[in-house]
């Protein structure tokens, strides 16, 4: 069969190139691309399994226009010509009235190619829209990274090799970081011990030569009292602090507040185990801390990775080979997307709205102006945003115009007055570069798209027509987009920007030492003020709830694909067996997790230990009472990010008269669960 390449769009570190089986214009199979090195022809069950999504008879194929209510998923189908028509009018209406900041876009991470996902920017700045503020993800962690290491980049993965203590911080390998775990194993067999920091015993458990588990919103603490120990039993590197950082006497002089001790009640840790933490940290040749961004995902999260960043310049680990942090900054932007994104062609200042705040937004809350026109493209915001209800209220309002570009019938989708039809990256032409490490794939479609589906760049370039946008930018196409990107590349050489041109996966390796990239070449760890840590927003319920990734679905994706849906089971809370015991609730239950804000349908789970006070809701299911129902539209201390891991709950067994409303038959959490344990007899599909 022939086969193409190309590479994996979703939001994940690891970036996969992909080898297409195409028949008749078909994708029948897709595998790893063994040309390149970090993923190693090795996929995810993930990726493995969308030709069954791509052909799934649920897809949508032509625009539709609302023929129920909002919400209710009635639909007809109508041709691109009404559709554009009807855009264009009701935003010139919109325009007219309430002038174009009332119309704001809605975007995040379903592709993460340069042009499909940016190329959106460029329109809506020429078109004066509001601003979207995009901090969904991990800006917190970032922002707290930048005050510290400034624009310094992080290990490349293949590094950790050479590291002898790995610390797993806040990361689940076997869910978001597959391509580590040889890399991790091969450390191990040179002798690296591995260490989990987790707020309960994620399958990387399985990786670790001892599980740490600490209460969430508490890392930044842990990370000032392994400061404390290092420098207290002489352990940090005096000669590299002096000559690499500023503001280690200040920080050094505050360090007394964060004891073992004295953190215990935040962390939960015992003082013995944080100080054999620190010692075997301080006594490593080349410490590795892989940091993932649950942790961050805190109203304290920016101050927490500050504390954290400290620690390889504390002991001089960036100057070994396989020391300092991964999993932070590891790629260097490779091309400059402000060619797409062009905040040059925006009219003046244009409002800006946080994505985190959907809700307050589109009940008008902060705003000089309404939203009045709602266009989302390559995201799902009533499943992933924070303040679910407040979002569908928000979908809901009849004087909103929604325009959804969308693949499925989408929990957003529902609410859309038309949706358009998208396209898997397949059937589109688009540069990835992933984020995990410093590699760039330019990729053509390997398949026609069905129906009458367009590419988010096509559509846009559409829209600017109709929209009388003159702009030479819309009049160009993705390829020229990502050969223009690619030409225009500062950090590729010609040799690699040639092969890149030719569709082959470039990896590029990482200087060693990594340069310090701040103003004056130093890492602050006092600037602007010593490193420190304060209380997460918390809340005044008993529990705390964190939100985890699943393996099986990527954020509220993948749940197109019947069989990924069935293999990830139930929306499971997972729980501390004693905090479940005390509340009657016991393994495979069904039971109602609330708050101030929602309530959640789950099925407990007490098959991996969890911190005691937490809860983990791991995965997005569809439908309504899911986990954002319970999380909090409130931005983290630095960066202006979600806290979607800082909210706290109640969990307790479902009263008979919540059963029906909580547990309907169709389409819902506990439906899949029903038929799990029909099909297996066991109250959890195996993982
Ligand atoms: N299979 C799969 N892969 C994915 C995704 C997915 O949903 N599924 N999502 C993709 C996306 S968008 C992203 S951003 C990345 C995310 O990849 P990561 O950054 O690795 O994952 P996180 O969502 O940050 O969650 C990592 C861990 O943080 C833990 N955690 C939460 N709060 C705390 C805390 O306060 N302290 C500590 N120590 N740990 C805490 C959680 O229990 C979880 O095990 O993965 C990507 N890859
Ligand atoms: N409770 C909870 N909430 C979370 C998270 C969590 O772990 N738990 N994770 C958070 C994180 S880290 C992130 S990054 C966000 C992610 O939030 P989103 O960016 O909304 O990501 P997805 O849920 O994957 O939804 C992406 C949608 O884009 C569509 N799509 C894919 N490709 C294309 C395309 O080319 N064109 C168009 N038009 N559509 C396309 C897909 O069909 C899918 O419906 O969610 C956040 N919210
Ligand atoms: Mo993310």
């Amino acid at each position: 069969m022939p086969t193409f390449r190309t590479a994996c769009p979703y939001d994940c570190p690891d970036g996969c190139s992909l080898l297409a089986e195409v028949e008749d214009g078909r994708v029948q199979a897709l595998s790893g691309d063994p040309a390149n090195p970090y993923t190693n022809a090795r996929i995810c069950a993930k990726m493995a399994r969308l030709p069954q999504a791509i052909h799934s008879p649920e897809r949508i194929l032509t625009p539709l226009r609302r023929t129920g209510a909002k919400g209710e998923g009635r639909f007809a189908p109508v041709c691109w010509d009404e559709a554009v028509a009807e855009i264009t009018e009701r935003w010139r209406e919109i325009i007219g009235r309430y002038g174009a900041e009332a119309i704001l876009p809605y975007s995040y991470a379903g592709t993460m190619g340069a042009v499909q996902r940016s190329g959106g920017e460029g329109f809506f700045h020429a078109l004066g829209a509001s601003r979207l503020e995009r901090t969904l993800c991990s800006s917190g962690k970032s922002a707290g990274w930048s005050a510290v290491m400034g624009d310094s980049c992080d290990l490349a993965p293949w590094d950790l090799v050479h590291s002898d203590l790995i610390l797993l911080w806040s990361a689940n390998l076997p869910a978001t970081r597959m391509h580590l775990i040889p890399y991790v194993r091969q450390a191990k067999a040179k002798g690296a011990r591995v260490v989990l920091l987790d707020v309960y015993e994620t399958p990387s458990a399985a990786l670790a030569d001892e599980r740490l588990l600490l209460r969430p919103g508490s890392d930044g603490a842990l990370a000032l009292s392994l400061l404390q120990v290092l420098a207290q039993e002489g352990r940090t590197d005096e000669a590299y602090l002096a000559g690499h950082t500023t503001g280690w006497p200040e920080l050094r002089a505050t360090l007394e507040r964060w004891t073992p001790e004295k953190t215990q009640p935040l962390t939960g840790l015992a003082p013995e185990t944080v100080r054999a933490l620190a010692r075997a940290y301080g006594r490593a040749e080349a410490p590795a801390i892989v940091l993932g961004s649950g942790f961050s995902r805190a109203g304290n999260g920016g101050e927490a990775t500050r504390a954290i960043a400290a620690l390889p310049a504390a002991v001089g680990a960036w100057s070994k080979r396989g020391g300092g942090t991964y999993g932070v900054c590891s790629a260097p932007s490779l091309v400059d997307k402000t060619l797409v994104k062009r905040p040059d062609l925006a009219p003046g200042t244009l409002r800006s709205i946080n994505i985190n705040l959907l809700g307050p937004a589109l009940a008008g809350e902060g705003l000089d102006k309404p939203v009045m026109s709602l266009y989302v493209y390559h995201a799902n915001p009533a499943a992933v945003t924070s303040d679910q209800n407040a979002v569908l209220r928000g979908l809901a309002r009849e004087d909103l115009f929604t325009v959804v570009h969308e693949r499925c019938l989408t929990d957003t989708a529902r609410y859309a007055d038309l949706i358009l039809p998208a396209p898997y990256m397949v059937e589109t032409e688009d540069l990835y570069t992933p984020y995990g490490y410093r590699g760039i794939q330019y990729v053509k479609p390997v398949a026609a798209p069905p129906g009458q589906v367009k590419s988010n760049w096509e559509v846009f370039c559409r829209l600017a027509r109709a929209m009388g946008l003159e702009e030479e930018l819309f009049s160009r196409s993705a390829g020229a987009l990502c050969r223009a990107l690619v030409e225009g590349s500062g950090a590729l050489t010609p040799e690699e920007k040639a092969k890149v041109l030719a569709g082959e996966p470039v990896i590029c390796a990482a200087p060693f030492p990594l340069p310090v990239e701040t103003k004056d070449r130093k890492i602050h760890l006092a600037d602007p003020a010593p490193i420190t840590w304060y209380p997460p927003h918390g809340g005044p319920e008993p529990l705390r709830l964190v939100c985890a990734p699943a393996v099986h679905t990527l954020n509220s994706s993948f749940h197109e694909c019947r069989t990924l849906r069935e293999r990830q089971g139930p929306a499971r809370l997972r729980m501390n067996a004693a905090d479940a015991a005390r509340r009657g609730l016991a393994h495979g239950d069904r039971a109602v997790c609330r708050n101030e804000l929602g309530r959640m349908a789950c099925i407990v789970a007490l098959d991996r230990p969890v911190v005691p006070g937490a809860v983990v809701a791991e995965g997005v299911y569809p439908g309504e009472n899911t986990v954002n129902a319970l999380t909090h539209a409130r931005l983290s201390d630095l960066g202006r990010a979600t806290t979607l891991n800082d909210n706290t709950v109640e969990v307790s067994p479902v009263p008979p008269e919540e059963q029906e409303s909580l547990f309907p038959l169709e389409n819902t959490p506990a439906a899949v669960y029903d038929k799990g344990v029909r099909q297996t007899g066991d109250p959890f599909l195996k993982e």
